[in-house]
């Protein structure tokens, strides 16, 4: 028999060791370390790398006023102010049909929209709470589903935007750093949020709308200290669709679980917005997020619309920085979209059905980005975007590769060029009228 201290310090030894059993179970980061994505979701990474160009939707209830998707928290508004605005969110004209022919026609492959964002406001048919457009709303239907039916058919991918930020539900307590009072209590049960309220949606949005592209997530800036509970919902998303990536906009260095880098408003590395990371990774995707005036979700006062030329050049510079472009149009609440962004994405389609080769399907080619252009690359075929460069000839730092033939791809006319062992040099046909990419096509000797 063990003497009664020898059975404490057993029963101790053991509460150790259940208790840290608990711990790694509850908090399994360390395991998530060695997280390794599966051949499908690997496949399912270089095909978003592939597809270049993607259509960003901020549609909600807040769409209605005409003033941003942070109305809420802008005007402090109260609660039981807010809650008055879904009865009047009613988008006859929304037409899934409609959106996803501008996507196709823009020469855009995917599609990213607000399932919910920072107001909490369910754009889908959920039951884990009434606070969603089905429920709420004078028009009681599922747009998100309309929209995925639609993508499947038109072969287009479809991704959700999903705020993990929430300044609607009481459990997202401790509140963070947009924090107000808008008459929500002073106590909640954060986990109970988590686990129960985002991951019941992530399940139904991952369960309801067959094969989607996967979850961007936005929000966790907010409380960069709690714990997010993040490797169970990453491997939840996982497990009910591998394909499925994960793309967080927390701004920070990737983490285990996470399948795509993403900037705000800046190409990779870049930092003009002010809160993005230097750090860019060499092996994840990369997907560099704007918008096409100066806001996500309509706002009335906004007619900064960036030109057909600006987007050409920004997907441009993208690509040659081996990213995507995601860009972003607000529609109206009655579900139209503003011609202003209409036209605007159809004139970067037509350019983009001449061009399309130098982007789709290509990775950041071999020549470092600059002021004069970038490179894009597929295969045995550099392309040479000269955005910004007037002198004849321009000037590229070596190449590993040898350089058997150099065309320019609106015409096809051969280009001269010179190779050894400094550099590259190409004679620059002269920028026709209102030509913003000058592409020259550089053909490789295969093997090398
Ligand atoms: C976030 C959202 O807040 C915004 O409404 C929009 O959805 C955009 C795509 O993503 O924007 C942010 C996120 C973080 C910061 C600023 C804007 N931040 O940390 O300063």
């Amino acid at each position: 028999m063990p003497s009664t201290r020898q059975s404490i310090i057993a029963t101790s030894a053991l509460a150790i060791v259940v208790a840290a059993i608990a711990i790694f179970a509850a908090h399994p980061a360390s395991a998530q370390t060695d997280y390794q994505p599966s051949s499908e979701n690997l496949q399912a990474r270089r095909e978003f790398q592939d597809m270049k160009f993607g259509m960003f939707i901020h549609w909600g209830v807040y769409s209605v006023l005409g003033d941003g998707e942070w109305v809420l928290h802008n005007r402090k508004l109260k609660l039981d102010e807010y809650n008055r605005l879904p009865a009047f969110f009613d988008p006859e004209k929304f037409d899934a049909k409609t959106w996803v022919a501008l996507a196709k026609a823009a020469g855009m492959k995917y599609i990213t929209i607000t399932s919910r964002h920072h107001d909490g406001f369910a754009m889908f048919d959920s039951k884990v709470s009434d606070w969603n457009i089905v429920q709420r709303t004078p028009y009681k239907k599922d747009p998100l589903k309309m929209l995925a039916d639609e993508c499947h058919r038109q072969g287009i991918k479809l991704f959700f935007y999903y705020s993990q930020l929430d300044w609607h539900n009481p459990d997202y307590y401790p509140r963070g750093a947009t924090n107000w009072d808008n008459g929500r209590p002073d106590h909640g049960d954060f986990n109970a949020y988590l686990d129960t309220y985002m991951d019941g949606q992530l399940r139904e949005l991952l369960t309801n709308y067959g094969p989607i592209g996967g979850i961007w997530f936005d929000g966790m800036w907010d409380k960069p200290d709690a714990d997010w509970h993040l490797p169970k919902t990453y491997a939840l998303i996982h497990e009910l669709q591998p394909t499925a990536l994960i793309i967080p906009n927390h701004h920070q260095t990737p983490r285990p679980g996470e399948d795509v880098q993403t900037f705000e408003r800046d190409l990779p590395g870049e930092n003009t917005a002010g809160f993005n990371t230097k750090y860019v990774s060499t092996k994840l995707p990369l997907e560099s997020c704007d918008t096409l005036n100066d806001n996500w979700g309509f706002n009335i006062g906004d007619s900064n619309y960036k030109s057909p030329a600006d987007v050409e050049r920004r997907l441009v510079r993208a690509a040659g920085n081996n990213s995507n472009l995601l860009l972003n149009i607000g529609p109206y609440p009655n579900g139209e979209i503003d011609p202003q962004f209409a036209t605007r994405l159809q004139a970067v389609g037509a350019w983009l059905s001449k061009y399309g080769d130098s982007i789709y399907g290509t990775r950041g080619g071999p020549v470092p980005p600059g002021d004069w252009g970038v490179t894009t690359q597929k295969d045995n075929q550099i392309y040479v975007h000269v955005l910004n460069w007037g002198a004849p000839l321009l000037a590229l730092p070596p190449i590993a590769s040898k350089v058997v033939g150099a065309h320019s791809m609106v015409d096809g006319a051969s280009v001269e060029f010179t190779q050894n062992s400094d550099g590259l040099i190409l004679k620059v046909p002269p920028a026709k009228k209102e030509e913003v990419d000058r592409v020259i096509v550089l053909t490789l000797a295969k093997g090398n």
